[in-house]
């Protein structure tokens, strides 16, 4: 099983999955350029990351898809929930959250040109991309605060916890305001203190 990534970027939720339930796998570091690539984009006609090509050679692109495709390969692992409908719900409920409000609200950050042509107005563009990363932030520390609880779905580490862990990462590096997000502070120390994080973020050469 191979994954394709870009260091830091969304494919590190795959990638601690993947070191979560053990499974072998070939992490395979892209550049963006090679993204752009005849090649690469007969896999992933999207030229984004992540792609997941299974040992059979067949493609998986998308992180829910690929996340959740993981889980099912190893339900022992318990990353989807108990098996039933609700927690498996409750943890899609996170997931969606994440890659599509929180994950997208960082596009202005990341690549303010796509929004205004005028890099004049990048700064601002990146100011209230700021905030609303803030707002979305503070809105699952206060779920999180609510009842004490450590992981995002419940009382033990489920499929979206690395994804939230990796928009953590982005935010600190963006320079969005994390004063008083209490519950978000000592989530990312959890991750952080987790070995088979620590083995993805060095896989990636991250520290
Ligand atoms: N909807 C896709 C989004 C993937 C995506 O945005 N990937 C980014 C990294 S986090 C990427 O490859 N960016 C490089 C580019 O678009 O050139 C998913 O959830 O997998």
């Amino acid at each position: 099983m191979k994954l394709h990534y870009l260091p830091g970027a969304c494919p590190l939720a795959s990638h601690i999955v993947l070191e979560w339930i053990g499974r072998p796998y070939e992490a395979v570091r892209m550049s963006r350029s090679a993204l752009k690539s005849p090649e690469y984009l007969a896999l992933n006609p999207n030229g984004s990351v992540p792609t997941l090509v299974d040992d059979d050679g067949w493609v998986l692109v998308e992180s829910v898809a690929i996340l959740n495709y993981l889980a099912d390969l190893h339900p022992e692992a318990g990353l989807a929930g108990d098996g039933s409908a609700r927690a498996r719900a409750r943890v899609n409920r996170w997931l969606g959250l994440l890659n599509s409000d929180v994950h997208k609200a960082f596009l202005p950050l990341f690549q303010p040109g796509r929004f205004h042509d005028d890099s004049g107005q990048h700064d601002a563009l990146k100011a209230k991309a700021r905030g609303n990363v803030r707002d979305l932030l503070a809105r699952i520390d206060g779920d999180l605060a609510g009842d004490g609880r450590a992981w995002l779905a419940g009382d033990r580490p489920s499929l979206a916890d690395p994804y939230l862990y990796v928009v953590l990462r982005w935010a600190a590096a963006t320079g969005v305001d994390l004063e008083g997000l209490a519950a978000l502070a000592a989530f990312r120390g959890r991750m952080e203190a987790d070995p088979a994080v620590q083995r993805a973020l060095a896989a990636e050469g991250l520290t």
